[in-house]
């Protein structure tokens, strides 16, 4: 009976040492530990063995059963300890893509204000940053729009005091250019201007780029020639082109400029309101006023000047109806560009 006992003792320490699941922990519990397991009967069969050895052999019975509780607790913990770590790291999902890092991208309308300047920079024009904040003489005095002058209500101003103010334009750098340097002048100037005016075609903040040539026999040819490169540089090569009389009190003469539309070709649509035509920008020959105005001769030099809006353009190219999209920060419409 002892013997029996041993036995088994020795044979379930070995079989726990090589439990490695809980599927096999289980089967030993229920061979050896369980109510019909191998202990139990033993221990029914104590009855058999001789009176005196009883108490005995029923001790040992019970402190190998205990010893192997025990043993089978901790081995338990132990496994399902090793197979949740195990499970763990079998859930990481290899094949699975990595997560991407958002990358920035360039907003619209900076994206075609670099592909305006790009075209005049390649023209043999120069680029050049000024104030947002400007005087009065820089943004109206020395364009030729004095004080009162009915012109300035079509700018409406943000004014900080009487003499500062928002620029409404980006010309005021040509004007800081011509009177810090003589012709010859090949200069656009990029930037953030300022009107009081909001709708769907019209944000108080808007972008534009104003460019300039200043030279001794300067003409209206040299003006369209450069602007129908520009045109088709920066649309279809074959865009048709209109030049309309219009006015300026900087430019005189001046000219509104179109475009045949980009939608429709010109057969007439909603977008060019039936006309075919698509206005891009304004320009005309440097007034002698303004030439007065920085202490160049007007009769030695001539100019011309432009004035663009790059919203405008950028809602052209891309067929947008509502300016205020560009400012609304809605990511589903920024990554479209
Ligand atoms: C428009 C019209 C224009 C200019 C801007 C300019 C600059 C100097 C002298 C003369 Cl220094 N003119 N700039 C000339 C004609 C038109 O802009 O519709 N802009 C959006």
């Amino acid at each position: 009976m002892e013997e029996e006992l041993l036995r088994l003792k020795s044979e379930a320490t070995e079989t726990l040492v090589a439990c490695s699941n809980a599927d096999e922990l289980e089967s030993f519990r229920v061979k050896y530990l369980g109510r019909k397991g191998l202990f139990t009967s033993v221990m029914r069969n104590l009855g058999n063995a001789p009176k005196e050895d009883r108490p005995r052999l029923g001790q040992l019975a019970n402190t190998i059963k205990k010893d192997l509780e025990a043993a089978f607790t901790e081995k338990s913990e132990a496994v399902t300890q090793g197979q949740a770590g195990k499970a763990k790291s079998g859930d990481d999902d290899l094949t699975l893509p990595g997560r991407a890092t958002p990358v920035g991208g360039l907003h619209p309308v900076t994206k075609v204000m670099e592909e305006i300047c790009g075209v005049f920079e390649r023209l043999g024009f120069t680029v050049a940053e000024g104030p947002d904040i400007e005087s009065d003489f820089y943004n109206f005095e020395g364009l030729n729009i004095p004080k009162h002058h009915p012109a300035r209500d079509m700018h409406d101003t943000f004014y900080i005091s009487d003499n500062v103010l928002l620029r409404t334009h980006t010309s005021p750098m040509q004007v800081r250019t011509m009177e810090k340097s003589e012709p010859p002048l090949r200069m656009i100037a990029p930037g953030k201007v300022y009107r009081c005016d909001s709708d769907i075609t019209h944000t108080p903040m808007f972008h534009q780029v104003e460019g300039f040539l200043v030279d001794k026999k300067v003409s209206f040819a040299d003006l369209k020639g450069v602007l129908a490169v520009f045109i088709a540089k920066m649309f279809d090569e074959n865009t048709a082109i209109r030049f309309r009389p219009s006015f300026f009190p900087f430019t005189e003469p001046s000219a509104e400029v179109d475009i045949a539309c980009v939608i429709c070709k010109g057969e007439g649509c909603r977008v060019c309101k039936q006309t075919g035509w698509l206005e891009i920008l304004g320009a005309g020959m440097i007034d002698p006023e303004v030439f007065k105005k920085v202490g160049y001769d007007p009769e030695e030099y001539s100019g011309f000047a432009f004035g663009l809006g790059v919203e405008r353009i950028a809602m052209l190219k891309y067929g947008i109806t509502d300016i205020r999209l560009f400012y609304e920060n809605d990511l589903r419409f920024l990554k479209q560009f």
